[in-house]
């Protein structure tokens, strides 16, 4: 099936309605029909999700969801929740969903329940992060911890990152968190500085405990913390492990007892609420990251269990797909007016990009359509005064989403109402733009006029929430996730596994015996030649 996408009879229908409609204007939309707004809405779980401003019509939704069902999307969705190992490449179950599993449900992967592990993992981290946040846990001379960093990348950084900032209203203001990623050693040289040894403590974030950047890391940090503290048996009270890899985790000198496990169906990416969450529970403390892991679990349900039609993820996933592979839309831009969410375009960006970047199918045969857009975006009101700009007036149709809030966690005098009204007109001058009659009428001159007409016809989603806590985080997340599955049922792609990270990897490490050692012959292109001949100066 994974290859005949385009001649499926609904494809064939969403392609003829595409001519139909190109040229509709969601003015002439929204004219013809007085109950447009309240429509092409879904109201739950505490998310008002508003689409609107989307360049379709209720054919357009019928046609879209009658290509879900003829993709199998219902069944795909049973199979990735009962741990079928839809992971094809990689011969694995997809299972973050039994991360958020309430205790006494059962997930059988390989004859094994898979949910009492997690909760026995989750009971762990709490008793860990508690001993953490209490003052209970002692650094090797017997102080406090006042510092966590946290080392690790891709999947084990930026689910971290994110939520520890998302979540910052709900930290324990006396403890301080960095996070280090890059093997550049200005990121280590920054996430250290200033702090006393004494009073740090280093997760070790990596499900392989063999990514080289990690580990680099890691080694650094261990130097780091034995030079000031001068004794190698500091070590156990300053690591701690979150890994899959329990023998590559006591090589590198952490006591296994202080190792958080998870496992192989738990990929990088789906991972923020699994044992790589620690530095989130430290930061929050157990009983908000369990109102996290509630809200990832409800929206889950939703997923699972909701018709189509009312289903926010799906809806999320087809809009998407209907851009990409109709439109021609090469990017989505994700606009949260919530500073507390500036790093939700960041994360998303992997979840969705590293996902859905396919160009073969399940059976190995090129894909021959579009697949995976580019996710970007910047927190309102900023990206406003910035790259707005083109997503009003130029010539790349862009979707939006807007994800907003009534209530602020700090709520100054005027700040909310203005954020609020200015996401709210963003989308009203998205859709509606400005036409030359309108700009004619204020006086503008014929000249001027073009160059402040707006098309319009630009659309974008509206996710309208009360107020963001960690509950609305976890369901947050949880909807993207299920929109790239939707999405990569579709296509018929594999969502979860990665390859295309592993050549760069490869030949970096091929580059680097040779950038120092001038006797070892370069075999590369004239272009790589140089620049290895460049940096040995
Ligand atoms: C995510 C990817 C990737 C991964 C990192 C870190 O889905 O697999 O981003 O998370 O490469 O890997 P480790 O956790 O194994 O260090």
């Amino acid at each position: 099936m994974e290859n005949r996408l385009v001649e499926s009879p609904a494809w064939k229908g969403l392609e003829l309605h595409f001519g139909e409609i190109r040229d509709i204007s969601l003015r002439s939309l929204f004219a013809g029909d007085a109950e447009r707004g309240e429509r092409f809405v879904v109201n739950d779980l505490g998310i008002y999700f508003d689409y609107s401003k989307h360049r379709i019509t209720a054919e357009t939704l019928n046609l879209l969801i009658r290509l879900a069902d003829e993709r199998g999307l219902g069944e795909k969705i049973n199979a990735m929740f009962s741990g079928e190992k839809i992971n094809i490449t990689e011969n694995r179950a997809v299972l973050h969903t039994a991360l958020r599993a309430p205790k006494g449900s059962c997930i059988m992967v390989d004859g094994h329940n898979v949910v009492p592990d997690v909760h026995e993992v989750l009971e762990k981290m709490a008793g860990f992060a508690n001993s953490i946040r209490s003052g209970e846990w002692k650094g090797f001379t017997g102080k406090t911890i006042r510092n966590i960093v946290n080392i690790g990348i891709g999947g084990s950084d930026l689910g971290p990152v994110m939520a520890y900032e998302a979540l910052k209203f709900y930290a324990q203001r006396n403890l301080t968190f960095r996070f280090v990623s890059n093997i550049d050693g200005s990121d280590f040289a920054e996430a250290v500085y200033g702090l006393e040894a004494e009073e740090t403590l280093f997760i070790v974030a990596s499900k392989t405990f063999t990514t080289l950047e990690t580990m680099t890391n890691a080694r650094t940090a261990r130097k780091w913390l034995l030079e000031k503290l001068q004794s190698d048996t500091a070590v156990a009270s300053h690591f701690v492990a979150l890994s899959t890899n329990e023998k590559e985790v006591s090589a590198f000198g952490i006591d296994t007892r202080n190792m958080f496990g998870f496992w192989d169906w738990v990929g990088g990416r789906y991972s923020m609420d699994s044992a790589i969450g620690l530095s989130t529970m430290i930061a929050i403390g157990p009983d908000n990251f369990c109102r996290m892991l509630d809200g990832f679990h409800q929206m889950d349900e939703h997923f699972r269990t909701t018709p189509f039609e009312r289903n926010i993820p799906v809806i999320m996933g087809l809009l998407g797909l209907w851009y990409i592979d109709f439109f021609g839309a090469a990017t989505q831009a994700v606009l949260p007016y919530d500073n507390y969410l500036k790093r939700f375009p960041a994360y998303l960006q992997q979840l969705t990009m590293e996902s859905n970047g396919k160009h073969v199918t399940l059976d190995g045969t090129p894909a021959g359509y579009q697949t995976g857009a580019v996710y970007w975006g910047e927190p309102g009101t900023n990206g406003q005064h910035s790259f707005y700009q083109l997503i009003h007036q130029g010539t790349s149709l862009i979707p939006c989403d807007f994800i907003g809030f009534r209530t602020s966690l700090n709520p100054l005098p005027l700040h909310q109402d203005y954020l609020m009204a200015n996401m709210i007109a963003q989308g009203e001058a998205l859709a509606f733009g400005r036409s030359a009659g309108e700009v004619k009428k204020e006086g503008v001159p014929d000249w001027l006029v073009p160059h402040k007409v707006f098309e319009g016809n630009r659309p974008s989603s509206t996710f309208f929430m009360d107020r963001l806590t960690p509950e609305i985080l976890g369901k947050l997340v949880a909807m993207y996730e299920h929109a790239v599955y939707t999405q990569g049922v579709i296509w018929g792609i594999n969502p979860f596994d990665q390859m295309g990270v592993e050549l760069g990897k490869v030949l970096a490490m091929k580059i680097i015996p040779e950038l120092h050692d001038r006797q070892k012959t370069l075999e590369h292109d004239s272009s790589t030649n140089r620049l290895i001949r460049y940096y040995r100066g």
